[in-house]
């Protein structure tokens, strides 16, 4: 199924008077204070969220998986969902594949079809922490760290095949993210595995075109429970030093340790020209994938502070990060989710657009701890609410998706083509 203009449009109809006055009132004070609104809501439109393929089908856990139907059944299904989601919000231009679950069968046809829903490929995934059934070796014990050549190899191989299907779909980088690790104390020889992993890394950076960049993600824990091979920022960062210009560290913010201070990670990795990308997701405990901004949006707009202080430096030499969502959970419907997810980033980023940068400056150089705050807290405490929703408008999109996604029966449609028994691939 599609989503027509003309249905926005109509949708829209209903709560145009509303937003108006709603709309009216915020862009009249920031007016006030100076705040270019124009500018401002182009900002927000230009800001696009690639949505990844393993997140539109119900997520699951070890203990189950409860899905709710009419799941994607192929790639050409998923691109037909981020459709849905952009045509709804405008704000989703991108999806980003995971392979060998979307391995695409004829590579032409879903660019085009892709490309009528607006879309464009963002970085492929490799997948070397699961086995699959032709494969010569295993990774129960590591892919790319592994003591044996013979699987490492295989693992370089898969993700240079990864880098192939990429380049044809128009994609312009690799994320890797390894399972590799150990559960008992022991087990692994840490200097060797980074080692090898290092050299692994190499070869696939060897292998990429000279447009590509790499993205190296990092995890503290999870499949495995002693160690992670490349488990925080730091071990990110020093591989993707030692591999080079386009080598950098990808931040998923569920892949740390409760009461991380994320946002001076990226402070740290724009300052060295080093974040290459964002996986957003709220988390409790860990890599809970939950709804970005489910939890703590407050924590979000900080990391956002961080994020456009680091864009709006001239003198910066960090590339425009990858945004992509990495969240999927058990019990809403994933597109749902998904709405709720760029909304987030959209507030969180809007925000920090609207801190008083020169007076926050101003407090910090005169040891003003209580200013600093008010003013970060000023910007957080704007409902920015009417802007996100005044750029969906201009884009032709929804004023509120969630409310129009509802209204359409997306679902419900969704389960008549595909069935209530569809599951997409996926964790
Ligand atoms: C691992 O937890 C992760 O965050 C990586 O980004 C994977 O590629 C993704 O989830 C899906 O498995
Ligand atoms: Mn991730
Ligand atoms: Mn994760």
């Amino acid at each position: 199924m599609r989503i027509d203009a003309e249905f926005i449009q109509s949708h829209n109809g209903k709560t145009l008077s509303d937003h108006r006055e709603s709309f009216a009132y915020l862009s009249g004070k920031l007016d006030r204070k100076g705040v270019d609104v124009s500018g401002f809501i182009q900002k927000i439109s230009k800001f696009q969220i690639a949505i990844p393929s393993w997140a539109l089908g119900t997520g699951g856990t070890r203990f189950g998986r409860f899905p709710g139907g009419g799941e994607p059944r192929s790639l050409e299904e998923k691109v037909d969902d981020v459709g849905l989601l952009h045509a709804l919000n405008r704000a989703s231009g991108a999806i980003s594949l995971h392979i060998p679950w979307d391995i695409p069968s004829d590579v032409d046809a879903i660019k085009a079809h892709a490309a009528s829903h607006g879309l464009v490929f963002d970085a492929v995934n490799s997948n070397t922490f699961q086995d699959q059934p032709a494969q010569a070796h295993s990774y129960k014990f590591g892919s790319l760290c592994h003591t044996s050549h013979a699987v490492r190899q295989q693992a370089i191989d898969h993700n240079l095949e990864v880098i192939r299907h990429g380049e044809a779909l128009g994609s312009k980088s690799l994320t890797v993210w390894l399972a590799d690790g150990s559960s008992f104390p022991g087990q692994m020889n840490f200097r060797k595995a980074l080692q090898r992993t290092l050299d692994s890394l190499k070869e696939i950076y060897a292998g990429m075109p000279e447009d590509w960049k790499l993205f190296v993600e990092y995890k503290p824990y999870e499949p495995y429970f002693y160690s992670t091979v490349i488990q925080d920022w730091g071990t990110s960062h020093l591989l993707a030093s030692e591999l080079g210009d386009r080598a950098f560290t990808l931040v998923d913010l569920g892949h740390h340790l409760p009461n991380t201070n994320i946002e001076q990670i990226v402070a740290t990795l724009m300052m060295r020209g080093k974040l290459g990308g964002f996986h957003f997701n709220d988390s409790k405990f860990g890599d809970d994938d939950l709804t970005v901004g489910a939890l703590k949006p407050y924590q979000l707009f900080l990391i956002f502070n961080e994020l456009v202080e680091g864009m709006e430096d001239p003198r910066s030499t960090n590339p425009s990060p990858a945004w992509m969502i990495d969240a999927s959970h058990n019990l809403k419907d994933p597109l749902e989710d998904l709405l709720q997810s760029v909304e987030a980033i959209q507030l969180a980023y809007a925000q920090a657009l609207l801190i008083d940068r020169p007076r926050l400056e101003e407090a910090r150089e005169s040891n003003d701890p209580a200013k600093a705050q008010e003013l970060l807290q000023d910007a957080h405490r704007t409902d920015v609410r009417p802007l996100i929703a005044e750029a969906r408008l201009r884009a032709g999109a929804a004023i509120q998706p969630i409310e129009a996604f509802r209204a359409l029966e997306v679902r419900k449609r969704l389960i008549e083509e595909r069935g209530a028994k569809s599951i997409s691939t996926g964790l």
